[in-house]
């Protein structure tokens, strides 16, 4: 479903004034105490930040795909810890439910996931289990009406804040590959869930991850996520191939930002008589990272757009997310070369973007991850053509 244009139009522009007078600004507060302010908390919600994604029938805005990836754009452009804060709702800690849950489950969970009362988290990651995600060992054994679940899943987003965790385990123990692996729909305060401690992690403070544990953990059985065991890992990797396309469009969103910052500052800062941007060696920086951020974003609305017409998009979600977090890669290295001496010193920023960035290329697949699906992809093309 698609927005009316000048709805859409609007919802932009406010989103647009929303990162530019509230969060931008933010930022040194939320990198000093590790946290969002309530506030904006909140206006998030007003909002319907939360519910982007998440159809009008259970309160959200539905927005569609290319939708999601031109708001993306916009909001990626403050540093990607406000984007944490709903980003799990509208994408992996809601999708999950959203593409596959039963009727119930989406009754249950979407209204409140889509208002931001209630957080959603995506547990699949595990300490032996990161990118071989089929290779998941936490269980979940059938016990009369209930599943018994046992395992630990690591730095899982949002967790501390969770109030529900999309959990891929294992049902069929006898089945070592992602074909064992169901999703559920786990509520916080289950008994015997706990979480790890808090990580200190390298950026985006302000998003928080920790450990989710499960000992013993009896769920309901209709908290299998679609009622159907053995389709887990698809489901996850459903919900990633949409995630893929979501953070990809956040990197355009940051490398944006990160150039206007530079050629901000390259127009100001004078050295040998006159400003720094009159510098052809500098402006071979802003030049490549021009056409890397506009090359970014044509493979980002492409992709988009081809999955709002039904296309599988999954090796051009990770062509998008492979590019667009290299690029964000190279554009905040560029930003801090460009800003010098000052470029190492927090009172910029450019070192907090360029150590924000740096999760990009890890998280929902690493490059290698992705490079790996995209190669897959093209075998598997070229056996079909040679009838191989
Ligand atoms: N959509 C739907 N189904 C998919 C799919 C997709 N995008 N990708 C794979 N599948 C299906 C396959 O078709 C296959 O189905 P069948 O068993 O019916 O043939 C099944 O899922 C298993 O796929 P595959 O054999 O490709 O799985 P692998 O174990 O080889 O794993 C990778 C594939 C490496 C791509 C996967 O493990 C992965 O994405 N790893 C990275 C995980 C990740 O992003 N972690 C980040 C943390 S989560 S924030």
């Amino acid at each position: 479903m698609a927005l009316e244009p000048e709805v859409r139009d609007q919802f932009l522009e406010t989103v647009r004034r929303f990162v530019s007078e509230r969060l931008i600004p933010a930022e040194p507060i939320v990198n000093e105490t590790d946290s969002i302010p309530d506030d904006i908390a909140q206006e998030m919600k007003d909002m319907g930040l939360f519910g982007l994604t998440i159809s009008p029938d259970f309160g959200g805005l539905g927005v569609n795909m290319e939708e999601e990836v031109m708001l993306a754009m916009e909001l990626g452009r403050a540093a990607p810890a406000f984007r944490s804060l709903f980003g799990t709702n509208l994408g992996i800690g809601s999708q999950g439910i959203a593409i596959d849950g039963t009727d119930d489950q989406k009754q249950k969970y979407l209204p409140r996931l889509a208002s931001g009362d209630l957080v959603g988290s995506f547990a699949l990651t595990e300490p032996d289990a990161g990118s071989d995600a089929g290779s998941v060992r936490t269980t979940a054994v059938k016990d009369g009406d209930h599943y018994v679940i046992n395992g630990t899943k690591r730095y899982i987003t949002n967790a501390p804040h969770a109030g529900l965790f999309t959990v891929m385990a294992r049902t069929d123990l006898s089945e070592k590959g992602a074909r064992g692996v169901s999703a559920f729909a786990v509520e916080a305060g289950t008994p015997g869930l706990s979480l790890g401690k808090p990580e200190k992690k390298m950026g985006q403070q302000g998003a928080h991850v920790c450990d989710v544990i499960f000992e013993d953990s009896r769920v309901p059985a209709d908290a299998l996520i679609g009622g159907v065991e053995g389709v887990g890992f698809k489901t996850a990797m459903k919900v990633l191939d949409k995630g893929r396309l979501h953070i990809a469009a956040s990197c355009v969103g940051l490398a944006s930002r990160m150039l206007d910052d530079m050629m901000d500052y390259a127009v100001t800062r004078k050295q040998f008589g006159k400003p720094i941007a009159e510098f052809q060696l500098l402006q071979a920086m802003f030049a490549d990272s021009k056409a890397d951020i506009y090359a970014a974003k044509c493979m980002v609305l492409d992709a988009a757009k081809r999955r709002d017409l039904g296309e599988n998009i999954a090796t051009e979600a990770s062509c998008a997310k492979m590019f667009a977090s290299e690029m964000v890669g190279r554009v905040a290295d560029r930003n801090v070369q460009v800003h010098g001496g000052n470029g190492y010193i927090q009172e910029y920023r450019a070192e907090q973007l360029y150590r924000d960035s740096r999760l990009y290329r890890i998280y929902e697949g690493t490059t290698q991850i992705q490079q790996t699906i995209i190669a897959k992809a093209l075998i598997k093309e070229a056996r079909d053509r040679n009838g191989l």
